[in-house]
C-alpha cells in the first residue's frame, strides 16, 4: 500500500486556474470533456494528473495526442505526460463514466434515476483527470446536456449563465462559478426533482435565492431545513460578520450518500437524513441534527471554501473550525449547556475510543493510505475542541480578531493549520507556539490533579498540583511527547455549596473562578486566601479534551452535583458517581460478591428528580447513565459483557429505588408539554427546544419505569400505543425505544405495526432497522439477520447499512457475544459491502478497534475475523488500512 506523508508535501508543479467541463448524459454512460487551462510552474515539463476513470482521448491545444505521449498507471491512479510545454497550454480530456454501476457513491453516481456527485476528498478523479489536490484551485464553467424529460433539472456550482433546448428532446444548462475552488468542491446534479424556493436578504441588502431540491414525494419535508439555513445565514453575519457571497444557494437531498452532507460551492448535496424532517417522521434529535448539519455546511462557505486546505493532512483546518462554529450556533439557538454536554459525550464515547485505539492519530495526521479513512472523530470533534481552546484562551473578542486576520490574510487560498494558529497568535499577541503540539501529538492526555490547604500567615492557600500524562500511541511513544498547553477552568466551593473567593499570586483582585494555563509536565498553582473547606470544580465547561483524575470523595461529588453553577461540571460530578457505582458492580461481579448499594447516589438522583427549578432538558441529561463505550475511555482491559451486567444492575437499582419519583417526573413533564395544547391539533406537537426538553425528560424516565415492572408496562403500551405515539415521532420513538428490549411477543407486534405504518418513509424505516439492531433481547441477531431480507432493506444503501449493521456493532452484549456470532455477522458484511462501497465497509470495520484492550477469549475471536478479512485478495485499501492497523 502507498502511504502518503505530510512531511513529503511539495508545491504543485502545474496550476489549473480554469477548468471547462462538458457532460453529455446518455442512457448507459456519461461522456465528459474537461478542458484544463494549465500553467506550468518553474519550468516543469512532466505533468502528472490523477484519474480513476476510462480515458477516451487527450488533446493538447486542440491537437490529439498519440498514446505514446502519455502513460496510464492504474496502480496509483495517475496519468503521466512527460513532455509538456513550459508555457501555458490546454489539455482537453475525454473520459467516460457509468454512473448506474457506481455504488461507491464517490464521483458521478446514480440514485433512483437521478445523477449526483461526491468529490471530497478524491472523487473528482473518478470523473476526469486533473491534479485533483486542494491547493490547485480554479474557476469552473460546467455545461450539462441531457434528455429533458428524464433530467429536467441540471445543476452545478455558481450561477446559471445559459440554458436551452437541443435536438432529440435534449436540453442543456451552463453554470459558471466565479470563485476559485479546488476540485473537491465541484458538484453536478441532474434529474427529475421537485424545487422548493425561498430567499434571504443579507446584511448588505443583497437578495440570495434559496433552492431546495428533493424527490417530489419529499418536498413537504424541507421547511425546517430552509428555516435552519436562514437562521445560519443570519447567525454567521451577526456572530462572525460573514456574509454569503453568491446570489443563489442550492441544497439537494439524496437518499444514497456516504456521509452526512457536502459543502460544494453554492450546491450542497445532503443525505436526506439531514434535510427532510416533519414531526410525524423525525424526532426532536433529528430536527436538531438537521439544524446543525445545514448550519455546518453553510458555515463551510467561509471556513472551507473561501479559505481551504493546502493538503488533506490539514482537513481539521476546515472541519474542526466548522464543527466549532456549528456547535456555537446550536448553543446560541437553545440549551447551550445541554448542547455542550452532548458534544462532550460524543467526544468521550467515540473520539476517546479512537485515541485509545490502533487508529489513533493527531488532529493533523502525519500519514494516510486512504484519505476517506481520516474523516474521523479526531479530525472533527477533537479538532473542534482544539479550536474551542483558542476561544477559551482569547475570549470571544480575541477569537474574532483572529478570525478577521485569518480571512484578511488567506481569503482565496489553500492553507495549513499553522496559518490558522499564526492568525490567532498575531491578532492577539498571544504565544501559541507550544499549542502546536495539539496538531501533532495523538492520544488523550490525562490531568492528575491533587489539592491541599496550606497556612500562609493568617490566611489559607489552596495549592493545586497538576501533572499531565501523555499516552503512548502507535505513531509515537509517550517518551517522545512534550507537555501540552491547555486551559484549566476552575472554581472552589465551600461545604454549603457556595462559590468561594480566592486571589491569584501577585494579584490583589478577588476571583471566584479562573482559567489556569497548564503548560508543564508537572506544576503547582496557588490560590490565595481561600476558605476552610474547599471542593474544587475542575475542567469547567470541559475546558480541554482530557481525562481528569482528582480524588474526590463521594460527598464532594454530591455537593458539586447539587450546587455547581457550571452545568458541565455539575453533570460531570453526577457522571463520576454513576461511573464509580458501575465500576463497583463490575468488581463485585468479578469477585462473586453481592452488589453494593449506593444510597448517596440514589439520594442525589432523588434530589434532582424532585428539583422543580431544573431545566427539563438538563434534568434529562443528569439522569443519563453512561453507556459502556463511555465507561471504557480510560481502561486498558475491557470485559464488555461484564460492563453491561454491572450497568444494568445499577439501572435496576435506580429504577426500583426511585420508581415513584420517576413516575411523577414523567407525568409532570407530560402535563407541561400538553399544558398549552389543550384542544389543539396534534400537529401542534412540533419541534421546539422547550417541548423537546420536556419530551427528553419523559423518555429519560420511561425506560426506567418500564424496568420496574416490564410486564405491566408492555401491556399498557400495547393497549395505548396509538394514543401515546400519535402526537409525533419523538413520542413514537420514545415509547418503542423504552420497551424495545422487552421479551414479549407484544414488542414484536408493535415493531411490525411501526414498520407497516412507515413502509414508504425510508428514513423511518432506518429507525425500524436500528430498533431491531439495538435491542438487548436474546433473539436480536436472529431478528437482524431476518431484517436483511426485509423488502425495504438494501445493502447498497449506506443509511440502511448503518441503521442495521452499524447499530448492531454498537450493541455490546450481541456484538461481543461469547460464541463469536456478533463478530462474524459484522465481518461477513464488511466483506460483502467492501466489494462495491469500501468507504462504508471501512466505517463498519472500526467496530473492531477495541481488539487489543478486550479480554483474551473475545480477542481471539475478533482476530480470526480480521485475519480472514485481510486475507481477501481484492480487499479495498480503505478496509485494509483500518484492519491492518487494528491487527498490527
Ligand atoms: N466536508 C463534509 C463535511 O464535513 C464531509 N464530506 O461537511
Ligand atoms: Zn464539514
Amino acid at each position: 500500500q502507498t502511504v502518503k506523508y505530510l512531511k513529503d508535501y511539495t508545491a504543485p508543479t502545474h496550476l489549473v486556474p480554469k477548468t471547462d467541463l462538458l457532460f453529455e448524459i446518455n442512457e448507459q454512460y456519461t461522456d465528459v470533456w474537461a478542458t484544463l487551462h494549465i500553467e506550468p510552474q518553474n519550468g516543469a515539463t512532466e505533468l502528472v494528473l490523477q484519474g480513476d476513470v476510462k480515458l477516451i482521448s487527450i488533446k493538447k491545444n486542440d491537437e490529439t495526442l498519440p498514446e505514446t505521449a502519455y502513460s496510464l498507471n492504474p496502480n496509483d491512479e495517475t496519468l503521466v505526460l512527460p513532455n509538456m510545454p513550459t508555457e501555458p497550454f490546454t489539455l482537453t480530456i475525454h473520459t467516460q463514466v457509468e454512473p448506474q454501476k457506481n455504488k461507491s457513491f464517490n464521483g458521478l453516481y446514480e440514485s433512483e434515476g437521478n445523477l449526483y456527485t461526491q468529490c471530497e476528498p478524491e472523487g473528482f478523479r473518478k470523473i476526469t483527470f486533473h491534479p485533483d489536490r486542494p491547493d490547485v484551485m480554479g474557476e469552473f464553467t460546467t455545461e450539462i446536456r441531457a434528455n429533458a424529460d428524464k433530467f429536467p433539472v441540471l445543476l452545478s456550482n455558481g450561477n446559471k449563465i445559459r440554458s436551452g433546448s437541443l435536438n432529440d428532446g435534449r436540453h442543456f444548462a451552463v453554470w459558471h462559478d466565479p470563485f476559485v475552488k479546488p476540485t473537491y468542491l465541484f458538484a453536478l446534479v441532474a434529474g427529475d426533482l421537485a424545487l422548493t424556493s425561498d430567499f434571504f436578504i443579507t446584511q448588505s441588502g443583497r437578495r440570495v435565492v434559496i433552492e431546495f431540491y428533493t424527490r417530489q414525494a419529499d418536498a413537504h419535508q424541507v421547511a425546517f431545513a430552509i428555516e435552519s439555513l436562514k437562521n445560519s445565514m443570519k447567525w454567521d453575519e451577526t456572530r462572525f460578520g460573514l456574509e454569503y457571497d453568491l446570489d443563489i444557494y442550492m441544497v439537494v437531498a439524496v437518499g444514497d450518500f456516504n456521509m452526512g452532507a457536502m459543502e460544494n460551492k453554492g450546491l450542497n448535496i445532503f443525505n436526506t437524513k439531514y434535510v427532510l424532517a416533519d414531526s410525524q417522521t423525525a424526532t426532536d434529535a433529528d430536527f436538531e441534527g438537521v439544524e446543525a448539519v445545514i448550519a455546518h455546511e453553510y458555515f463551510h462557505n467561509w471556513t472551507g471554501n473561501r479559505v481551504t486546505c493546502r493538503d488533506w493532512f490539514q482537513l481539521s483546518l476546515k472541519e474542526g473550525l466548522t464543527v466549532f462554529r456549528d456547535q456555537e450556533f446550536s448553543g446560541d439557538r437553545a440549551s447551550r449547556a445541554v448542547r455542550r454536554i452532548e458534544n462532550v459525550k460524543l467526544l468521550r464515547t467515540h473520539q476517546f475510543a479512537e485515541d485509545a485505539s490502533p487508529m489513533a492519530h493527531p488532529v493533523r495526521p502525519a500519514s494516510y493510505v486512504e484519505m476517506n479513512n481520516f474523516y474521523t472523530m479526531t479530525v472533527y470533534e477533537k479538532g473542534a475542541e482544539v479550536v474551542r481552546m483558542y476561544h477559551t484562551f482569547l475570549g470571544e473578542e480575541g477569537f474574532q480578531r483572529g478570525m478577521k486576520l485569518y480571512f484578511e490574510r488567506h481569503d482565496g487560498q489553500a492553507v495549513t493549520c499553522d496559518d490558522f494558529r499564526a492568525a490567532m497568535a498575531d491578532a492577539n499577541g498571544f504565544d501559541f507556539e507550544q499549542f502546536a503540539l495539539w496538531y501533532s501529538q495523538a492520544g488523550t492526555p490525562t490531568l492528575q490533579i491533587s489539592g491541599s490547604l496550606k497556612k500562609n500567615g493568617g490566611n489559607l492557600d489552596y495549592v493545586l498540583r497538576v501533572k499531565q500524562i501523555l499516552p503512548d500511541t502507535p505513531d509515537m511513544p509517550a517518551s517522545q511527547k512534550q507537555a501540552m498547553m491547555m486551559p484549566l477552568a476552575i472554581a472552589l466551593f465551600n461545604e454549603n455549596g457556595e462559590k468561594g473567593a480566592f486571589k491569584l499570586p501577585n494579584d490583589d483582585n478577588s476571583y471566584n473562578e479562573t482559567i489556569l494555563i497548564v503548560n508543564q509536565a508537572e506544576q503547582e498553582f496557588v490560590l490565595r486566601e481561600v476558605q476552610q473547606s474547599v471542593t474544587p470544580s475542575l475542567l469547567r465547561g470541559f475546558s480541554a479534551p482530557v481525562h481528569l483524575q482528582f480524588d474526590y470523595t463521594n460527598e464532594q461529588l454530591a455537593l458539586l452535583l447539587a450546587h455547581d453553577d457550571d452545568e458541565f461540571a455539575r453533570w460531570e460530578a453526577g457522571q463520576t458517581l454513576l461511573r464509580r457505582a458501575i465500576f463497583a458492580n463490575e468488581t463485585a461481579l468479578q469477585q462473586g460478591n453481592d452488589l453494593p448499594q449506593n444510597p448517596l447516589l440514589i439520594q442525589a438522583l432523588r434530589n434532582i428528580l424532585n428539583d422543580n427549578n431544573l431545566d427539563a432538558a438538563f434534568k434529562a441529561m443528569l439522569l443519563q447513565v453512561p453507556a459502556e463505550a463511555e465507561l471504557w475511555g480510560e481502561r486498558d482491559h475491557i470485559n464488555p459483557v461484564q460492563t453491561t451486567m454491572a450497568r444494568e444492575a445499577l439501572l435496576d437499582e435506580i429504577a426500583h429505588a426511585l420508581h415513584g419519583e420517576l413516575l411523577a417526573t414523567a407525568l409532570n413533564a407530560r402535563e407541561s408539554e400538553n399544558a398549552d395544547k389543550r384542544g389543539k391539533e396534534i400537529a401542534f406537537y412540533e419541534y421546539n427546544p422547550k417541548d423537546a426538553g420536556l419530551r427528553a425528560l419523559q423518555y429519560a424516565c420511561f425506560p426506567l419505569i418500564h424496568r420496574f415492572d416490564e410486564a405491566a408496562t408492555i401491556e399498557q403500551v400495547f393497549e395505548h400505543y396509538d394514543e401515546m405515539a400519535r402526537k409525533n415521532m419523538t413520542h413514537e420513538w420514545g415509547v418503542l425505544s423504552s420497551i424495545n428490549s422487552n421479551a414479549s411477543a407484544k414488542r414484536d407486534e408493535l415493531l411490525a405495526r411501526f414498520a407497516a405504518k412507515f413502509d414508504h418513509q425510508a428514513l423511518v424505516m432506518d429507525k425500524y432497522f436500528s430498533l431491531i439492531a439495538c435491542s438487548r433481547r436474546a433473539d436480536t441477531l436472529v431478528q437482524a439477520q431476518a431484517a436483511l431480507n426485509h423488502p425495504r432493506f438494501a445493502l447498497d444503501n449506506p443509511n440502511k447499512v448503518r441503521a442495521l449493521i452499524g447499530t448492531f456493532a454498537r450493541n455490546v452484549p450481541h456484538f461481543h457475544a461469547l460464541d463469536g456470532s456478533g463478530y462474524a455477522f459484522v465481518a461477513q458484511h464488511i466483506k460483502k459491502i467492501d466489494a462495491f462501497n469500501p468507504q462504508v465497509a471501512a466505517g463498519l470495520a472500526r467496530a473492531f478497534n477495541l481488539l487489543k484492550r478486550i479480554e483474551p477469549q473475545r480477542q481471539a475471536l475478533m482476530r480470526a475475523e480480521l485475519e480472514a478479512i485481510v486475507a481477501l485478495p481484492s480487499l479495498s485499501k480503505d478496509v485494509r488500512e483500518i484492519v491492518e492497523k487494528i491487527l498490527a
